[in-house]
């Protein structure tokens, strides 16, 4: 436990550990690392550092372990569980990894990339263009995410169901323990059957069991050609049958299918500047459906033409548009990436982010739409997202005109809602944002106890002083 004496030292020692360039002391940088990226969590730190490399990274850790106080580690801060920020205590560190943002190699031969935690993902996007390959992870906040915050969150996006996640994406990691010692694990092998696949126990652990500075990830070979269309549908009975169509003739060209409601697009349409209805007339759901090859003329759009026709015939469709260049397959994912912004622009949103079985979805849609209009007459859902790996952002807003305050005062209850009916559907409450401190507590109710008494085990092992991201992730108990 840190003693109140404890800190003037730490302060004094964590300065020279990481010099003045690694203190973040203005007050309104001190702040931005304060609140999270909706602003919905927030506290205070003992201090915030911005650490060089790994070996500093390391002294932090092990000042912080000497002092007991709680180390957070933060990326760019984009999470949306609230597990980059510190608690209220003031007795915590925030360790923001931005500074560490050298990409260290890339080996087109192996189809790997060498790279510091705080790489922002865009950057290693365009690092890994420039060499000819592709790095498949995207999403909306990829132009300030960074590596680690992607590793630590096990980060999903929009290309998962072709790629996978985060965890898929990965061949080695270096990571500073609880103990200050660091794990040289960066092997770009992609066979080691060494024992145990130590790399997973800390991609999805949110900073909990040590912090990853840096990553060997994959490569695959660039995209050179690619076919969008945006489809009107009726329902999202229509959007699985539709994947399944379009599944059964692109196969693993099939590389993005993204849902929406209505209500979705209209919040977009509403807050995105330059945001435009690609119908004339509205329809109840949407899908962004997109085809990519490694081929140039690899004749995906006749390959999208032929989907949309039997999507036609079979009623799943009410109206198609296939993208005719950069600029108008850039504004259909403007979007469909613009609804999350757009709705923080509209006012309080409450965020439950679900995965149920693809074919459980329609279900799953009509009877936690059902129930959430009981509960809130009014209730506007954003519902949305990476139907193509049963991943839905069931969002909610409140009724129009309708008090923020006492809408805000329900978020237990709703959340409740959306997860008994998820679970009904044997589906998961957290899809892949994680679990920060949001969705702490609900393990309890919504995890299996086993799973539970095994991730406390690896914790109580990894770091028995509870002082990495303390708070975060595991309930008390
Ligand atoms: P931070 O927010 O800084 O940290 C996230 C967690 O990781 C915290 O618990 C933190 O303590 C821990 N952490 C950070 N760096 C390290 C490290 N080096 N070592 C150990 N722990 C660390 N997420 C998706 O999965 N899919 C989406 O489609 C998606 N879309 C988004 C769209 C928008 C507009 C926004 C704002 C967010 C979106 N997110 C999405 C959520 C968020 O971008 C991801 O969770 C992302 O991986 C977080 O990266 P970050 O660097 O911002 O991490
Ligand atoms: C997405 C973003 C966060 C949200 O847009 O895919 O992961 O739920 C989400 O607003
Ligand atoms: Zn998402």
């Amino acid at each position: 436990m840190t003693t109140p004496d404890a800190l003037p030292a730490l302060l004094a020692a964590l300065h020279d550990a990481v010099g003045p360039a690694g203190l973040v002391t203005d007050p309104d940088q001190v702040r931005s690392h304060l609140t999270d990226w909706r602003g919905a969590y927030s506290g205070e730190a003992a201090a915030v550092v911005r650490p060089a490399s790994t070996d500093e990274v390391a002294a932090v850790v092990r000042l912080c372990r000497g002092a007991g106080v709680g180390v957070v580690p933060q990326g760019g801060n984009t999470g949306l569980c609230g597990g980059a920020v510190p608690d209220a205590s003031g007795r915590q560190v925030v360790l923001s990894l931005t500074r560490m943002r050298r990409i260290r190699e890339l080996d087109p031969a192996n189809q790997t990339i060498t790279v510091e935690a705080g790489v922002v993902l865009q950057s290693v996007q365009e690092a890994a263009a420039a060499a000819d390959r592709l790095f498949p992870l995207s999403l909306g906040a990829e132009g300030s995410c960074t590596i680690g915050g992607n590793l630590a969150t096990n980060a999903g996006g929009t290309a998962v169901l072709r790629y996978g996640t985060m965890r898929d994406l990965v061949l080695g990691l270096e990571v500073v323990l609880a103990d200050g010692r660091t794990w040289h694990g960066l092997r770009g092998l992609r066979k080691d059957n060494t024992g145990y696949d130590l790399k997973h126990l800390f991609v999805g652990a949110e900073g909990t069991l040590g912090i990853i500075t840096a990553a060997v990830l994959k490569l695959f070979p660039a995209v050179r050609s690619r076919a969008t269309a945006w489809v009107a549908l009726p329902g999202p009975a229509a959007a699985v049958e539709l994947i399944e169509v379009v599944r059964a003739l692109a196969g693993d060209r099939l590389t993005g299918f993204e849902v929406m409601s209505r209500q979705s697009v209209e919040f977009v349409l509403a807050h995105a500047a330059g945001a435009r209805d690609p119908f004339a007339e509205a329809h109840p759901w949407y899908a962004l459906v997109e085809l990519s090859d490694t081929l140039p003329d690899a004749g995906l759009g006749e390959v999208v033409e032929t989907a949309l026709g039997e999507a036609f015939e079979r009623d799943l469709a009410l109206d198609a548009v296939i993208a005719s260049g950069s600029a108008q397959v850039a504004a259909l994912w403007a979007l469909r990436e613009g609804i999350s912004e757009a709705q923080n622009r509209e006012g309080p949103s409450l965020k439950h982010d679900v995965t149920v079985p693809v074919s459980r979805i329609p279900a799953f849609v009509e009877q936690t739409d059902r129930a959430l209009a009981a509960a809130v007459p009014g209730i506007r859902v954003v519902a949305y997202g990476h139907v193509g790996d049963g991943n839905l952002h069931y969002n909610l807003s409140k009724p129009a005109d309708s008090d923020d305050a006492a809408f805000r005062a329900r978020a237990d209850e709703l959340a409740r809602v959306v997860y008994d009916s998820t679970v009904s559907f044997a589906g998961s409450i957290s899809a892949e944002h994680g679990v920060g401190v949001a969705k702490r507590d609900l393990l309890t109710d919504y995890e299996d106890p086993l799973e539970l008494e095994l991730m406390r085990g690896v914790k109580a092992l990894l770091d028995p002083a509870g002082l990495m991201n303390p708070g975060k992730v595991l309930p008390a108990g």
